[in-house]
């Protein structure tokens, strides 16, 4: 079965519980109890992992090569800073797609660029919390594309 890690980073285990007029008010054991139920319905295995920790998630990254099939990753503010998040990705082939709850795009400069951005196949972002489903959705019609290849 194709197996999708769902990456979550830093300050995300807040969600539904501060700034919901940016964020929504959905938490992230909802987001993650939504992934994997399409996961079930979609014929995906979802696994679900948060680190406030850069080098936590680089680890994640590195144990999901030949393991997972694709990554959708939110990383946090780590997104407008990491190298080594950036790195990481590269390293593993895997496909990944770059998810944000907000429009990065349309809030302050700093949140305009990402290092992720280069190494995903693709962002999603501005959404909310149903941005994880289609993420899914894409990454599922990506890895079917590439099979029948
Ligand atoms: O929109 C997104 O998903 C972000 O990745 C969220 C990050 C932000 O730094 C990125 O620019 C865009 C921040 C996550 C913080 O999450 C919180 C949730 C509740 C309360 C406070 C922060």
């Amino acid at each position: 079965m194709t197996s999708i890690l769902v990456l979550n980073g830093p300050n995300l285990n807040l969600l539904g519980q501060r700034q919901p007029e940016v964020y929504g008010s959905t938490t992230l054991a909802d987001i993650e109890a939504a992934c994997t139920a399409h996961g079930d319905a979609s014929g995906l295995s979802v696994s679900c992992f948060q680190s406030n920790h850069e080098g936590a998630l680089v680890d994640a990254i590195h144990a999901a090569k030949g393991v997972r099939d694709g990554i959708i990753l939110n990383a946090g503010a780590y997104t407008h800073t990491s190298v080594a998040l950036m790195d990481a990705i590269a390293s593993v082939e895997l496909p990944v797609v770059e998810l944000h709850l907000s429009n990065i795009h349309a809030r302050e400069a700093f949140r305009h660029k990402s290092y992720i951005a280069p190494v995903a196949i693709g962002q999603i972002c501005g959404f909310g919390a149903h941005g994880y489903i289609l993420a899914l959705d894409a990454l599922r019609q990506h890895l079917l594309g590439r099979t029948s290849e």
